[in-house]
């Protein structure tokens, strides 16, 4: 490859031969679970019992074995030995891209490993069960501790250094997302309209598909080792 920089955007299907559950698919996250049920600020407020029960099971199984599989790995190693700058911005919530060793990383909905004070926005590492009796150590306080993910109605994160990488890439790369979810799924229309090639990697052509100008179709622990090699 002979891009300047290149900004990589994974979705849910990168993980996805790690075992973590995909959303839409069939047998997807929101087939059990109704996303205004566990993915909004007023599912949080009128249930946090639930939220909390969605995500502490979500956070068991990433901590009960689920590794990072080559197309993680590979992510890491472009970063590593690329020439240029390689900025990987995930939706993922799990940790898998770090553990593979990807460094220049923005999580855009959060990550399921933080909680966060509701009152002073403090954030708190968690690596086992949060609960609505947990206390914050900023206010000392019962129930204040959320999930530190980005829900429906609630702004991304660091969309200011994103939008800025995407101005400034020559190649824009989306992996294993379908596109449904804004602001990320008009990236590949930012990336493009600054000059960027834009590429879709993922198992079939997800909804934006055509906006891509280039598509590679199949898993992606194959077709991401692909690109890098
Ligand atoms: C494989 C594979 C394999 C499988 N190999 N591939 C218009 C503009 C702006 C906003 C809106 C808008 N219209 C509506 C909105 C609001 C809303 C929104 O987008 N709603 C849509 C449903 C229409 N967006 C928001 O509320 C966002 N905030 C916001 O917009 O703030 C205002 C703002 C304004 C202006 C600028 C900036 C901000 C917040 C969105 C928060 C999303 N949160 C969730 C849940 C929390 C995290 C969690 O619990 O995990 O994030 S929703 C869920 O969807 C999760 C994901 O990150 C996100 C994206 O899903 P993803 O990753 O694409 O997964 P899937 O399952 O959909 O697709 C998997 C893909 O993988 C498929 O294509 C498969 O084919 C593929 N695949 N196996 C390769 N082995």
């Amino acid at each position: 490859m002979k891009y300047g920089s290149i900004v990589v955007l994974t979705g849910a299907g990168i993980s996805a031969e790690s075992g973590l559950r995909t959303f839409r698919a069939a047998d997807g996250l929101w087939e059990d679970h109704r996303v205004e049920d566990v993915a909004t600020p007023e599912a949080f407020e009128r249930d946090p019992v639930l939220v909390h029960r969605f995500y502490n099971a979500r956070r068991r199984q990433l901590l009960g074995g689920v590794e990072p599989n080559p197309a993680h790995r590979a992510l890491a190693r472009l970063e590593r030995d690329y020439p240029g700058e390689v900025l990987v911005v995930t939706q993922n919530i799990d940790d898998l891209h770090e553990r593979a060793g990807s460094r220049r990383l923005i999580h855009m909905h959060g990550e399921l490993l933080f909680v966060r004070c509701t009152r002073t926005g403090r954030r708190y590492p968690v690596e086992g069960d949060c609960s609505v009796s947990q206390r914050c150590e900023c206010c000392e306080a019962e129930g204040r501790l959320r999930p530190d993910i980005v829900w429906f109605g609630e702004m991304p994160l660091q969309m200011d250094t994103i939008y800025e990488a995407l101005e400034a890439c020559e190649l824009f790369v989306a992996i294993g997302t379908s596109g449904h979810v804004y602001p990320a799924a008009g990236f590949v229309e930012v990336a493009a309209g600054a000059g960027a090639r834009t590429l879709e990697l993922n198992l079939e052509a997800s909804r934006l598909g055509s906006v891509f100008e280039e598509g590679r179709y199949g898993p992606a622990s194959e077709q991401v080792p692909l690109l890098v090699e």
